[in-house]
């Protein structure tokens, strides 16, 4: 016989309070036991909430917005079945539910594991565990599907919109959009020699994934040029000198960023985002910088560098690298970059290509300054040269336009009082 049943919010550790992101029912839906009622979250992390029966819904007592604690009504169920003996609830919390005025109740099933808002380069989809696991189902790249919800947040209809849309792509005259390649064979490396095996980084499979889409999905073509640094570099120095003492540390590369935000703006193409057939143009220079970390390449994001001064963005610089590789960089950090710079002239090489931090559609790649001979009013001078290298989505960017923001990069650098203009 049918018996109505209250369900509760679980033991959700210490957190009152709690905002509903998610509701994941309405009333007249048939929910099965396990699956998830609402997703919360809090400042930390995001949650779901399983139900702990089968039945209908009968009441809805939450709506997205709500803030709600343990104990808090969530629904009432039709069930068909008897109730079952409630799982044991997570660390900190009793097993019993505070009264409810029906026939029978239950808190919610212990809610699954949180997970971290944040992650490496370009891995900014904002999406429940449930939605995740959705996503996974249907083989969707999270990643990759634009989030409608609330602060860009993956609703489930985003993810059927994006199976839908991938559906009804035409296919290529190979039969399928995808890459047509041989499947890597399994090598057995053993066979040769020791070996030892590591399991790759987290931040590692997270930036290796998208790395590796923005590799194989937008056509790349970098350009190189130099920049004649000569006169920066003994500005650099004497401003090092005189920031010394304040334990600031004034690197070429607060310069390439004032210099990048000098070309975006004569070149306002490469500030762009492409977003089906439209471009969209930013009016805001916020400058991603790709951080050599033990544990993997991160890219946190410098804001309205176009509003900062030299010395500032030093310490600025100094400041997010340190928090990257000491792992307390956060999703924000690293959102909302226009344009890349990725600085390898630390540590040596004449020239890279790298590769474009999607959905910008340019980058920069910095290596190693060094003294070559110039030819200048009919004879050789030593002069301190640095290499750029732009790669490019050339969807956007033609090659004369690339071209043309290279050489005003190398100009800008090579005569820093440009960036006063
Ligand atoms: N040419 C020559 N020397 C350079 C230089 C260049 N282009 N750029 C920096 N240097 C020098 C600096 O002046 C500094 O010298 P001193 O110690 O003698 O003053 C030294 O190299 C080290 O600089 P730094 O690394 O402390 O500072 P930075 O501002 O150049 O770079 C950061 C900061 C975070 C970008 C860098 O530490 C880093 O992580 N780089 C690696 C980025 C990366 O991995 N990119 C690849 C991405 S694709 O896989």
């Amino acid at each position: 016989m049918a018996e109505m049943k209250q369900v509760l919010v679980p033991d959700i550790g210490d957190y009152k309070g709690v905002s509903v992101i998610e509701v994941m029912f309405k009333v007249g839906d048939t929910i099965n036991e396990d699956d998830t009622l609402l997703t919360l979250e809090t400042d930390k992390a995001a949650m779901d909430i399983p139900s702990p029966y089968t039945g209908v819904v009968k009441e809805m007592h939450v709506e997205i917005g709500d803030k709600i604690s343990r104990g808090s009504l969530i629904l009432v169920l039709e069930c068909a079945e008897q109730i079952p003996t409630p799982a044991p609830l997570l660390k900190g919390g009793s097993d019993t539910a505070p009264a409810a005025p029906v026939a029978a109740q239950a808190v919610a099933a212990p809610v699954t594991p949180p997970f971290e808002k944040g992650g490496a380069v370009g891995i900014s989809a904002h999406a429940s565990p449930a939605i995740r696991r959705f996503a996974r189902e249907l083989g969707v790249d999270i990643g990759q599907v634009k989030g409608s919800g609330e602060k860009g947040r993956v609703t489930k209809d985003d993810v059927q919109l994006f199976v839908k849309a991938a559906l009804a792509q035409p296919r290529g005259a190979a039969g399928g959009n995808g890459l047509q390649v041989l499947d890597m064979p399994i090598f057995d490396f053993a066979k040769f020699g020791t070996i030892e095996s590591r399991p790759l980084s987290r931040i590692q499979k997270i930036s290796g994934a998208n790395l590796h889409r923005n590799w194989v999905t937008i056509p790349h073509v970098t350009q190189f040029d130099e920049a004649d640094i000569t006169d920066m570099e003994a500005f650099r120095k004497q401003l090092g000198a005189e920031y010394a003492k304040q334990n600031i540390k004034i690197t070429p590369l607060a310069f390439m960023l004032k210099a990048v935000v000098a070309a975006l703006q004569k070149f306002p193409k490469f500030n762009t985002s492409l977003d089906g057939e439209n471009l969209i143009y930013k009016q805001y220079f916020h400058i991603g910088v790709a951080v050599d970390t033990p544990d993997g390449l991160m890219v946190p994001v410098l804001r309205d560098v176009d509003k900062k001064g030299i010395v500032q963005l030093a310490q600025e610089l100094a400041e997010i690298s340190a928090k990257a590789r000491d792992k307390k960089i956060t999703a924000n950090d690293m959102q909302g970059g226009c344009f890349t710079i990725s600085s390898l002239g630390g540590i040596g090489g004449t020239a890279f290509t790298p590769i474009i931090n999607a959905p910008e559609v340019a980058i920069l790649g910095v290596s190693k300054s060094s003294m070559k001979p110039v030819y200048q009013d009919g004879q050789f001078v030593p002069r301190l040269m640095l290499p750029l290298s732009v790669s490019y989505d050339h969807r956007v960017i033609d090659g004369a336009a690339a071209a043309r923001f290279t050489a005003y990069l190398a100009q800008v650098l090579s005569d820093i009082r440009r960036l006063a203009l």
